[in-house]
């Protein structure tokens, strides 16, 4: 593939048009409030899109990357669940499908604590919201400071973190699980084909997609799990949004549970700065880095696997999510060492300057470019670089982040790429990849926590 190592090294002038560019995507998508993750297939604003936005907007305005969290954590549910979209008031129901009157939440929702005045779905995605709004606070502590940011934020991310590893921790051991494809927000991947073939699909003529308005249709989820994932939210709103209720779904996914693991770590730090006791986070991000080495890391295929709870067994099958953990810092040595491996193997290793794909390259259920079963994106590959670094694996952090900026730029910040050409898919002008773009030109990733107390690997 046409890679980084091909081209002239960039130079100053080059970044600094390439962040030039990153701004602008950002300046566009901000609604006022928030920023959407795409004008036209992502109109309302997504959770986890937001804060790995709040990441990048640091480093343009940090008043700005400040209201990004605050907007989205002004509709979190009184049960301490943040909603994995808010929905724009201004817009039209068939902006987006599943629209408000979909999800219904501040009727459907109202047991569970749903706002009254926004209208939000009533999912969750992954918690990076804590490692953000640290990270935010890194960037101006005394802005922070001034506007009380942390201490504001403080018990609405302990109160998201509790409804997690209380309500969401559904076979009791120390993992929380999601109960949609979409909570992991990585809808389409294959780890999810076995637990989502028990769903019975919603009836065609049902419903009306809005995301093959804007998307290929080659490239997005099928018809059929499409269906699938409208019965799964139908039957969850049936039960007013109660995680005691029944699930047809529910798996515990690697990358979720790591991104809770370091937004633990990171709310032990945010503890710390705001007067509270950071022991109980710190405790906290110990136990799920050992529920995650013991419930889903997988040996024999040298990454970790979601372990699907309907029949307590780990699904064969392996993506990205299972590379993610790297950003835990507390790993073992030898798990880091097999992930490292991994990563540059024949199954995530697509050749040089290439982001790491989105699905096991050699697997049975490759694309690569339909959603999440194949093609990289921008996010997992920032995930992926920050790990490397938090583990002292300097050089290949090098090599991902001269890949990322490479990709990002000549896809005009595309959302996510073909993992065999490095071509742009998707929407283009995508919020979180102009955003980890500004952070990777921006930042050197030793604000993580972890990043910085092990010794570089060569
Ligand atoms: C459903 C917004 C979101 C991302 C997800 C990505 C995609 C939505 C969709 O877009 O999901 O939430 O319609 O496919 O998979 O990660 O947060 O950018």
């Amino acid at each position: 593939m046409r890679g980084v190592l091909d081209r002239p090294a960039p130079t100053a002038a080059a970044d600094l048009t390439l962040g030039r560019g990153a701004a602008r995507v950002l300046i566009n998508n901000w609604t006022g409030t928030s920023t959407v993750p795409s004008r036209t297939l992502y109109p309302h604003q997504w959770s986890w899109d937001s804060a790995f936005i709040a990441i990048g907007l640091r480093h343009l305005s940090v008043r700005r990357a400040q209201r990004e969290l605050e907007a989205l954590l002004a509709a979190q549910w009184a049960d301490g669940r943040i909603p994995h979209i808010v929905f724009n008031p201004a817009l039209p129901f068939d902006a987006y499908f599943p629209s408000p009157d979909f999800w219904q939440s501040s009727r459907a929702g109202r047991d569970a604590g749903a706002p009254a005045a926004t209208e939000t779905s009533g999912i969750v995605q992954p918690p990076v919201h804590a490692l953000a709004a640290w990270l935010v606070h890194r960037a101006d502590p005394a802005e922070s400071g001034r506007r009380e940011f942390l201490t504001r934020l403080y018990p609405q991310l302990a109160a998201w973190h509790d409804y997690l590893l209380t309500r969401r921790d559904l076979a009791g051991g120390g993992l929380a699980a999601v109960v949609h494809p979409w909570e992991p927000g990585m809808d389409n991947s294959p780890c999810w084909d076995r637990p989502l073939a028990r769903v019975v699909p919603a009836a065609p003529g049902t419903y009306r997609r809005a995301d093959l308005d804007h998307g290929h249709p080659a490239d997005r989820p099928t018809d059929l799990d499409y269906g699938r994932y409208v019965q799964l939210a139908a039957d969850y709103r049936a039960s007013g949004y109660d995680d005691a209720a029944p699930h047809t779904f529910a798996v515990e996914d690697p990358c979720f549970n790591a991104l809770l693991a370091v937004s633990e770590l990171a709310l032990a730090r945010i503890a710390r700065e705001v007067g509270a006791d950071p022991v109980p986070h710190e405790t906290r991000a110990d136990d799920l880095t050992r529920a995650l080495v013991s419930r889903l890391w997988d040996e024999e295929s040298g990454l970790f696997l979601a372990r699907d709870l309907a029949d307590d067994r780990l699904v064969p099958e392996r993506s990205v999510s299972g590379l993610v953990p790297l950003l835990v810092p507390g790993l073992p040595d030898h798990v880091v060492e097999r992930l490292a491996g991994t990563l540059d193997g024949p199954r995530f290793h697509a050749g040089p300057g290439a982001l790491v794909p989105s699905y096991d390259l050699t697997g049975h259920a490759f694309s690569s470019t339909r959603y999440w079963r194949g093609p990289a994106w921008f996010n997992t590959a920032w995930l992926i670089e920050r790990g490397l670094r938090v583990h002292g694996r300097t050089a290949r952090a090098d090599r991902l982040r001269a890949a990322f900026l490479d990709t990002a730029g000549a896809s005009r910040f595309a959302e996510y790429v073909d993992s065999a050409t490095g071509e742009g898919r998707g929407t283009r002008d995508f919020s979180w990849t102009a955003a980890l773009t500004l952070d990777l030109l921006r930042a050197d990733g030793l604000d993580l926590p972890g990043a910085g107390d092990k010794e570089p690997v060569s």
